[in-house]
């Protein structure tokens, strides 16, 4: 039973999306992947980032907004040719709810059920649900239930791409006292500086429940990074040579953008019990500075 009040149009590519235009916001969502692709809240700048060159494609993942990496994050876990980041962020979700209310708010409700072809990928039984409240700030709370009869176990994180005007003026918050493990060097390190500053590639899955901040001194705001159901936060930019290695990223578009992402990453799964649930939740916030 679907419940909705706002269009569903054909966006990029061809893909359904439902385009959200309130007083508090514009906001752009694709069933494909559960997909955020946009948040501006009103008198913003758009604060989710999206490549030029992202693909908007059945069974292809789009480069930018809010991939739902599930039941894995990172390469799968036992086929080196599977998908990196599962399959939930390339695969078409329900629509469930799509509402707006007056006060300018809009509550979306997609999910995603097991069926033959996810098993083939992982061979158990789920209901995924991804809902997104939206509004001055951006809530997306992933749950996944166990529909199955014995226990599994996921990694996955909301990956957040966030839009900067410089990279390397950029610094992020929050992070100090937290160790991460470095994907570059596979090195355990601690995070000793107040501020986490960037010039170079940087992939680092940093061990917190904590959330964080984004402090971007040339559009002269602060994104707030909330989450909960999180035991790891990701942060990285490709720098040069991998975005001139990813056909759809930009040569130059890695100084634009940050992806702060929450996470439960493989060192520490999430076990759900038949019957179970568990919820991945992440709060965007702006304020001016
Ligand atoms: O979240 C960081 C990361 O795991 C990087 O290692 C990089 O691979 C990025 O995700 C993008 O992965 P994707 O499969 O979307 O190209």
């Amino acid at each position: 039973m679907q419940t909705t009040n706002i269009p569903v149009i054909p966006g990029a590519g061809g893909l359904p999306r439902l385009l959200i235009e309130t007083d508090l916001a514009q906001t752009e969502i694709y069933p494909h992947g559960a997909h955020v692709t946009r948040w501006q809240p009103r008198d913003q700048a758009p604060v989710l980032w999206v490549s030029d060159k992202a693909v908007f494609a059945e069974g292809s993942p789009i480069r930018g907004g809010v991939p739902v990496c599930w039941p894995w994050f990172g390469p799968h876990p036992t086929n080196p040719a599977g998908k990196a980041h599962g399959f939930a962020r390339t695969s078409s979700w329900t629509l469930r709810t799509a509402t707006q209310s007056g006060d300018g708010s809009a509550h979306v409700a997609l999910t995603l059920a097991d069926n033959a072809a996810t098993r083939t990928l992982w061979p158990h039984e789920f209901m995924l649900e991804l809902a997104i409240d939206i509004g001055a700030t951006l809530t997306l709370a992933l749950t996944t239930r166990n529909t199955g009869s014995a226990p599994f176990a996921i990694s996955e994180a909301l990956h957040t791409y966030l839009s900067v005007a410089d990279i390397a003026q950029t610094r992020v918050r929050g992070l100090q006292g937290a160790r991460y493990l470095d994907q570059l060097t596979g090195a355990q390190l601690p995070q000793e500086q107040l501020l986490t500053t960037f010039s170079a590639e940087t992939d680092r899955v940093y061990h917190t429940q904590a959330g964080c901040a984004l402090t971007d001194p040339l559009l002269r705001r602060e994104i707030h990074v909330a989450k909960r159901g999180s035991d790891s936060t990701v942060v990285w930019n490709p720098w040069i040579a991998k975005a001139a290695r990813m056909a759809d990223f930009g040569d130059d578009e890695w100084p634009g953008m940050l992806c702060i992402e929450a996470a439960n990453a493989p060192g520490a799964p999430v076990t759900i019990a038949p019957g179970e649930s568990h919820t991945l939740g992440t709060t965007l916030s702006v304020n001016g500075t």
